[in-house]
């Protein structure tokens, strides 16, 4: 049993206590965040899209009432888990401006489980606080009687993680700003103009590793404060953001993936030349890359490869490609994962509330 300290006098409220049900989506960026200033702000704008089997069942029950501190609870696939309760408190300093009701918790109770395999290599921080936002909003909406306000679940969910403003949204999301008309660093917002030929748009996750990293992304984040390459960065990825958009809108796959593999491609750049450097790909990563890009010169099918702040890459590729790519090129690459793991994923719809029940 945690404790967290009140942020506020409580509040007088028609509802005492309640829970809300949330399922949030994983999201791939194909534009990276990498870099921070402020609180959790963005060194730079980036794009991702949103997944859809990979995602995060989220319940949270809450009671109202006096006392001195809040007792907070976090259940892990049903397992008690004291291991994520700094983070949550930290989440819940962080959104108390924002969710008043925070301040008068007498008990906090979540309930967490994953669609993706544990130590998958997937990062789970997205969806998991793209989902405790989006639940302190539901609360929080449906304590005042009001409507969601999605912006506002969008800075929560960055205050927890910043990739998690993203899984917010269907589609496509765009974080930070891109140009005079699209963008904050604040939070995330769905990309509005998107050519059907990304319909159904399909990833495959190729499990090389799940291994523990070993550079968490919080510290790969603060080795840009005074990277060398820092200035050419930035400028790089403006543009590779402002193109990107473009390239969404006018289906444009082939423009667009080389923008993919140069992202991916420069994160890992950058991780190499920081100080200290790190190195967070794997043999068999150079392997999938090698055999992506053959396969594509053969047959000139698009396909792209990305990368996370990890060894395994994710495989993007058009539906109408499904077929070819999935038997033809994915059983060369299976023998390059563990155990021959590949989590295959698609598109999807951002984040939602599946119940809510209010006493
Ligand atoms: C991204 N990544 O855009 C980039 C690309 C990993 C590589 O955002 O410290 O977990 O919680 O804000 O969002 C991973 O970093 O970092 C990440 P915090 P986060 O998806």
């Amino acid at each position: 049993m945690e404790l967290s300290p009140k942020t506020s006098k409580p509040m007088s409220l028609k509802h005492k206590r309640g829970q809300v049900l949330i399922q949030a989506p994983s999201n791939i960026a194909w534009v990276k965040y990498w870099g921070k200033k402020g609180l959790q702000l963005p060194m730079n704008p980036s794009l991702s899209m949103t997944l859809s089997s990979c995602h995060t069942l989220t319940r949270v029950s809450f009671e109202l009432g006096e006392s001195a501190q809040t007792n907070v609870e976090f259940r892990f696939h049903g397992e008690k888990n004291e291991k994520f309760l700094p983070k949550i408190h930290t989440f819940m300093e962080r959104v108390s401006h924002l969710y008043p009701f925070v301040g008068s918790l007498k008990s906090l109770v979540i309930e967490s489980e994953n669609s993706f395999p544990h130590s998958s290599g997937i990062a789970s921080s997205a969806s998991a606080f793209a989902a405790m936002a989006l639940a302190f909003e539901h609360i929080q909406s449906g304590l005042d009687q009001e409507g969601q306000n999605l912006s506002r679940a969008g800075e929560a969910a960055r205050l927890g993680s910043g990739s998690a403003c993203r899984s917010l949204h269907s589609g496509f999301s765009a974080w930070g700003k891109i140009s005079d008309t699209l963008g904050s660093d604040r939070f995330a917002q769905e990309l509005d103009s998107v050519h059907p030929v990304f319909d159904g748009a399909l990833n495959a996750i190729l499990i090389v590793s799940s291994k523990e990293k070993s550079v968490g992304s919080t510290l790969g984040h603060s080795l840009m404060q005074g990277h060398p390459f820092a200035q050419a960065r930035l400028e790089q990825v403006n543009e590779n953001c402002r193109l990107a958009v473009e390239y969404i809108s006018e289906g444009k796959v082939w423009e667009l993936g080389e923008i993919i593999e140069n992202e991916a491609m420069t994160l890992h750049a950058l991780m190499m030349t920081s100080n200290p450097s790190f190195m967070l790909m794997e043999p068999q990563t150079l392997a999938v890359i090698d055999k992506v890009r053959s396969f594509r010169q053969e047959t000139n099918i698009p396909v792209f490869f990305t990368l996370d702040a990890g060894p395994n890459p994710h495989l993007f590729y058009l539906k109408g490609d499904k077929e070819q790519v999935e038997q033809k090129l994915l059983p060369s690459l299976a023998g390059y994962c563990e155990q021959g793991r590949i989590i295959m994923d698609q598109r999807g719809e951002g984040a939602k509330c599946l119940e809510s029940h209010f006493e």
